[in-house]
């Protein structure tokens, strides 16, 4: 019967044909092709038996495995089998009942390969990487942004929240964050109230810096209280918000972007349950693509050099599905998973977005001006780079610690020694002094 569901070096027509690449392992024997079947057949008309139902017409809307090598396979699922704008649909295919299949010892899907009629049934970001550029006002002198992620994490009032912005703001933060735990807990700090002081505390830094500051309450919870939430705090004057995407869904993203005109940043806390192990999950390459069709603006990847885990390779493909127009694949392998899939990947198409806009991504977690040279040299300029204890954990405060990442960041835009440049810049000296290069393992 799985037989039924090879296709070995079939030509296929890729605007008919949605394509996922996955790492397959069989567990008792089974061989890397048998496992490729058996994801093809459950993920497309089959099942553990052949059924007496079945007729030709069923047959037409068959997955097929048209390439496997070693432990890499690519499976074309036909694109009727799909529902135009539907992401959760999308991954109960591609991503669904395989994972739990008993004769699967490890899966990961690596990539997806989605044809133009599909990507088109998709508004992607309201804003994007430009539009986010353009807010923050970076559209010609094309340097990486600097935000920050209030800290602690949960725990200041609404008024010492608003204190710590106005200090990041008049230090020359271009977006501050909320952390994604904090949402309204109401005993700790209610958030029209910290949105409203916040907002104030900017306005004031604002008419000191003529400098706009973004700042992204974090709005996550069920997705109709969410939105009515944002509606609700845009009125009142936010100018961006955030949403944890894995915790509240795809879908909950992209109705969010339908329903509000302001920037979204998407924080992706949870996804390391199942990107992280390189043999079995999701790759962020495709949780990135996901953001990318569902409508956040900017999205974390990873730091590689700060204290999350992020293999380089992993890290610099879901900045690239994220930031460019045709996506090439990967260019450098440092994991085994991708070191065939790299064959694979070069060897068939690249990912066209049509009309869907680039994304900024974010590097984040760990960071401190010692590591901006190698972050920069690791992402170029197009990134955000975010700053949580690497600015409030500088020991001269918020304002010193916001500092001295600007002058860490103008002093690799120059190319001079972060060293040299601190001789002459106290609150980088001071924050080389506390961190040096070390790169957090926590
Ligand atoms: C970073 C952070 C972010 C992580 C998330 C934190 O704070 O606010 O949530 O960056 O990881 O809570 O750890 P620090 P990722 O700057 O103090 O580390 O970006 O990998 O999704
Ligand atoms: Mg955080």
């Amino acid at each position: 019967m799985l037989n039924d569901f090879l296709a070995l070096g079939e030509k296929i027509d890729l605007e008919d044909w949605i394509v996922g690449y996955y790492y397959v392992e069989g567990a008792r024997g089974y061989t890397p092709t048998d496992i490729a079947a058996a994801i093809a057949a459950e993920s497309s008309i089959g099942t553990w038996t052949r059924v007496m139902t079945e007729n030709k017409r069923v047959k037409r809307f068959a997955g097929k495995v048209v390439d496997v090598k070693k432990n890499y396979a690519m499976i074309a699922f036909p694109i009727e089998l799909f529902e135009p704008g539907n992401i959760p649909q999308l991954l109960s295919v591609v991503a669904g009942n395989l994972f739990g299949l008993k004769a699967v010892k490890n899966c990961r899907l690596l990539d997806i390969r989605l044809p133009k009629k599909y990507i088109k049934s998709f508004k992607g970001p309201r804003f994007g990487l430009e539009g986010i550029r353009k807010i923050v006002g970076t559209t010609k002198n094309r340097r990486p942004h600097i935000g920050t992620i209030i800290k602690p994490k949960v725990g200041l009032s609404p008024s010492a929240t608003a204190k710590v912005g106005y200090e990041v703001a008049v230090g020359g933060i271009d977006h501050i964050k909320d952390d994604e735990t904090l949402t309204d807990q109401r005993k700790i700090c209610p958030i029209e109230e910290r949105l409203s002081k916040m907002m104030c505390a900017l306005d004031k830094a604002k008419s000191e810096t003529g400098k706009t500051v973004l700042y992204t309450v974090n709005v996550t919870h069920d997705t109709s209280k969410m939105i009515e939430r944002a509606e609700k705090l845009i009125a009142m004057g936010a100018n961006a918000v955030m949403m944890d995407v894995i915790t509240c869904g795809f879908s909950a993203l992209k109705e969010l972007r339908e329903a509000i005109k302001v920037p979204i940043h998407v924080h992706r806390c949870m996804h390391a349950a199942f990107t992280r192990n390189p043999f079995h999950g999701i790759s962020m390459v495709v949780v990135a693509k996901l953001v990318r069709l569902a409508g956040g603006d900017q999205l974390h990847i990873g730091t590689v050099v700060g204290k999350m885990h992020g293999e380089l390779a992993e890290v610099k493909a879901s900045q690239e599905v994220l930031e460019t127009k045709l996506t090439k694949g990967i260019k450098d392998t440092s994991i085994p998973a991708f070191k065939e899939f790299l064959d694979i990947k070069e060897r068939i198409f690249e990912q066209n977005w049509y009309n869907i806009k680039p994304v900024l991504a974010i590097s984040s977690g760990g960071l401190h001006p010692g590591l901006i040279p190698e972050a920069i040299k690791i992402f170029g300029n197009e990134i955000g780079l975010q700053f949580g204890g690497g600015i409030h954990g500088h020991p001269d405060g918020s304002r010193a610690g916001t500092i001295a990442v600007r002058q860490a960041l103008d002093a690799v835009m120059n190319g001079i020694p972060l060293a040299k440049y601190a001789k002459t810049h106290k609150e980088l000296k001071r924050a080389l002094e506390h961190w040096g290069y070390f790169k957090p393992k926590l």
